[in-house]
């Protein structure tokens, strides 16, 4: 008999570590070569060259890695993609096959087994598949067959809250709009999604503060900032087409500040591959002033920065913007108070950063105006990811930064439309706009409780309060924190059902019942009756566009997502339901007019998305109007310092990317620009807390994280000697994912504590 039991974590089998230096610069002609080696490897030469020439062109499709935007006028013609775009694309289309077949050969618990790569790189799923209660196997369930057995399940529970309705960022405007709309004619709000583990305290934080949850600039401005500063984000691997607008930005005579405990190899040096002089200058210099702050100490930096900044404008005055502070902000003394509490050599103290860095920093931002800042997880992913926010937002009041060109917030999104899935809709605290706009277009009324976000509907599901789970698209298991606590709720559900375009863990730690819904990826022909279709995605700027994939699709047997959405509600509401959900899931026009029936700033949708333009959606803070803030200003807040209570034998460990993968799942087991080959089971750690805890160079050690009395635990890491902060380590999200404890995640927006976990180390007994 085999062993049976499902293995909820990847494989800690160790493959080979190689070290090098940490790379100097980014992309250049490796990039291009390894991005072409993933592309060609996967899809073959002539489909990789002729499927990435449309990528991010008008009339193309958008790349589904991440949601940086494209340039609004002239597109390069040789290619608006970078490596990770290629890589992104080449793991969507690559040529291998997850088929029945497959799925007959090996169990469930036997796949389980496998490494996250070797899970991922299997192929594309080609059918529709069922695990049956007790089964080993999965094996092929027709659609209709499939469809109903979600409807029987969601009919079986004891009210619409025991269900859960997840999405990840890469669904379309059009797929998410109809799932938010079957989930609250079901019944529930229970509408979790990736922002809640990601940019959550952005939206928050912002909200609060300039009245929307989105960032201010576009393309343009990062183009024309007089400084950008990058903070607690790594562009080069995450947004690498990010890098050609800071290069535009120092060409123009821009300045770039970087706060990051790591010094990221894309923000040193910059070879950007479309500029033959790059190939001999050497490239672009990015980071004029480089802030090594410890982990989540940004809050008293950014304190010890503002208040130079105020003993400037004390002295020498024109440093603050003070008629904006008059007109148009709330709370500035409260701030300048707050402020005055703190001792400065303190506060420097406390960040890890040198003085002399400071007031480098503060010589560049004292007479500027035209600032921006970036950030993505190194800010949201802690207990006070929200403060973080808020403290960026108090910089960029005092200097009067936001709502003017070249000037505002850029929160810099993951998912290519994870900013596009909560426009639509997807969200568990419903909008009054959402609300009354599906009374007004479907005549049904939606509920307003609130639902449940993936925090919280995690806990549901391991309580036993809610027993179907639904994903589009993600993978839950392992994105999520505290892995084994997760898989244990998603193991107490009854049904748990996936609709993906490849294999991953999620679909082994399953209900007792499980379906794989395949499903079409972004760069595959969408057709009906031979006609193709076109979705449409938001990027992180707020710009919407259309997408239209162009390759023969993996398998007949897909289905598009608002499609699955479609024949699921009809499944579930039956024929005569007051909305013919068949049809809207098919007509990509008839959702689109929903939306813009619904949704302010899409009007006339359709008409404006077939130019292949796009459009850009409004936004009140980037034209500096806050009428709907109180008092109709901009919000000052007072943010405390952060508090971590660590004991002597404990580290902040915080959770990172490497170069070679798209969230949970691994392209590769490199991390190039931080000279790690060939393994992800390491931790970075700095040489003089090796020294001192008594740890050489690739050591294995183990991982413990200790809150309320629970130990949680992540076996065998390579300790790696880096450049870090003392005190702080880094390993890779999702290995070090079973140490986040489930109950604790920022205030006020519910995000797991990814970036900050206490946690200490222990040699490896082998
Ligand atoms: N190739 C690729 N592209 C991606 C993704 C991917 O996995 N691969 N994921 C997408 C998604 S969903 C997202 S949300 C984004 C994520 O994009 P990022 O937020 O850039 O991704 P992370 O690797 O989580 O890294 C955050 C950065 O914050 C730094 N950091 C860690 N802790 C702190 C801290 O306390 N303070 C400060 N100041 N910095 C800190 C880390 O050193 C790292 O440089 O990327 C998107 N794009
Ligand atoms: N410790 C730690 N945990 C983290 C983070 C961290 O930094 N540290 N980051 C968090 C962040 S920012 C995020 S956004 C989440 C990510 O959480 P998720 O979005 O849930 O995870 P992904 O790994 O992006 O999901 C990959 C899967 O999506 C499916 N997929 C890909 N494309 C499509 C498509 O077009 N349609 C459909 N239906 N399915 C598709 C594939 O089956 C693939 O296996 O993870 C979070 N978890
Ligand atoms: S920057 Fe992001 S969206 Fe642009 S090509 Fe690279 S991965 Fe794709
Ligand atoms: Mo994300």
């Amino acid at each position: 008999m085999k062993n049976q039991k499902i293995q909820v974590t990847t494989s800690d089998e160790l493959t080979g570590i190689k070290l090098t230096k940490p790379a100097t610069y980014a992309a250049g002609v490796t990039g291009m070569k390894v991005a072409m080696e993933h592309a060609i490897g996967e899809m073959g030469a002539i489909r990789a060259f002729q499927t990435l020439a449309k990528m991010n062109q008008k009339n193309g499709f958008d790349c589904p890695g991440c949601a940086w935007p494209d340039p609004d006028d002239k597109r390069s013609v040789l290619g608006e993609y970078c490596e990770n775009g290629a890589k992104a694309l080449a793991e969507e289309a690559t040529l291998k096959k997850v088929t029945p077949d497959f799925f007959s050969k090996y169990t469930v618990a036997e796949m389980s087994r496998w490494s996250d790569f070797k899970i991922g790189k299997s192929g594309r799923l080609t059918h529709p598949m069922v695990l049956k209660a007790g089964a080993t196997h999965y094996e092929r369930i027709e659609w209709k067959a499939a469809f109903d057995l979600i409807a029987q399940k969601l009919k079986a529970l004891d009210s619409p809250d025991e269900g859960v309705f997840y999405t990840s960022g890469r669904s379309s405007n059009e797929a998410a709009f109809l799932y938010g709309l079957f989930v609250r004619a079901f019944g529930t709000n229970n509408l979790p999604d990736c922002s809640n583990m990601c940019h959550e305290s952005s939206g928050v934080g912002l909200s609060q503060t300039l009245g929307i949850g989105k960032g201010s600039v576009t393309l343009n401005d990062l183009h024309k900032a007089e400084v950008v500063m990058v903070i607690g984000q790594n562009p080069g691997t995450n947004h690498p087409r990010m890098l050609s607008a800071l290069q535009a930005c120092k060409q123009n005579g821009g300045k770039v500040i970087t706060v990051n405990p790591l010094e990221e190899a894309g923000l040193k040096k910059f070879k950007n591959p479309q500029k033959a002089a790059d190939y001999f200058t050497g490239g672009t210099a990015i980071t004029d002033v480089f802030l090594q702050v410890k982990v989540n100490q940004d809050i008293p930096l950014l304190k010890a920065i503002m208040k130079k900044l105020h003993a400037l404008e004390e002295t020498q005055g024109g440093v603050f913007d003070t008629n904006f502070i008059k007109n148009k902000t709330q709370g500035y003394d409260e701030v300048i108070n707050d402020l005055k509490k703190y001792d400065l050599n303190h506060l420097i103290a406390q960040s890890g950063v040198g003085e002399e860095a400071i007031n480098e920093a503060v010589q560049i931002l004292a007479p500027a105006k035209k600032i921006i800042i970036c950030w993505a997880m190194g800010l949201t992913q802690h207990k006070n990811g929200v403060q973080n926010i808020k403290e960026c937002v108090n910089l960029l009041l005092l200097k009067g930064s936001v709502g003017i060109e070249g000037g505002g917030t850029c929160p810099v999104r993951g998912h290519s439309n994870v900013q596009g899935d909560r426009t639509v809709g997807i969200n568990h605290l419903p909008s009054k706009t959402i609300l009354e706009g599906i009374k007004r277009e479907f005549g049904f009324d939606a509920p307003t409780k609130k639902g449940y976000d993936v925090v919280r509907c995690i806990q549901a599901m391991h309580d036993g309060k809610a027993k179907v789970f639904v994903a589009l698209g993600g993978n839950f298991l392992s994105a999520a924190s505290d892995t084994e606590y997760t898989a244990r709720a998603l193991q107490n559900c009854d049904l748990t059902v996936s609709i993906s375009t490849k294999l991953n863990r999620t679909h082994f730690v399953t209900g007792k019942t499980a379906l794989i819904l395949p499903t079409l990826g972004r760069s595959e022909l969408d057709q009906k009756d031979g006609n193709p279709r076109f979705v449409t995605v938001e990027n992180s700027m707020g710009k919407v566009h259309s997408s239209q994939g162009r390759l023969e699709p993996a398998s007949q047997h897909l289905m598009s997502e608002p499609e699955i959405v479609g024949h699921l509600a009809q499944a579930y509401f039956g024929k005569s339901h007051k909305i013919n959900w068949l049809e809207l899931g098919q007509d990509y026009d008839l959702i689109r007019d929903k939306i813009a029936a619904i949704i302010s700033g899409f009007q006339a949708y359709n008409k404006k998305v077939k130019t292949g333009e796009g459009f850009y959606l409004p936004n009140n803070a980037r034209v500096g109007d806050f009428s709907k803030l109180p008092n109709g200003r901009a919000q000052f807040s007072v943010c405390p310092l952060p508090q971590h209570d660590l004991k002597s034998d404990e580290f902040l460990l915080t959770t990172i990317r490497s170069h070679d993968q798209f969230n949970t799942t691994i392209y590769g087991l490199d991390d190039r620009y931080r000279g790690v080959y060939n393994e992800r089971r390491v931790v970075f750690i700095n040489p003089n807390d090796m020294k001192k805890i008594g740890l050489k160079k690739l050591d294995l050690i183990d991982l413990t994280s200790e809150y309320d009395g629970i130990i949680r635990t992540a076996n065998k890491f390579y300790a790696v000697p880096y450049d870090i902060p003392v005190g702080d380590i880094a390993a890779y999200f999702p290995e070090a994912n079973t140490l986040v404890p489930i109950n604790h995640f920022a205030e006020y927006s519910y995000t797991p504590i990814s970036k900050s976990i206490k946690t200490r180390i222990n040699k490896h007994n082998s």
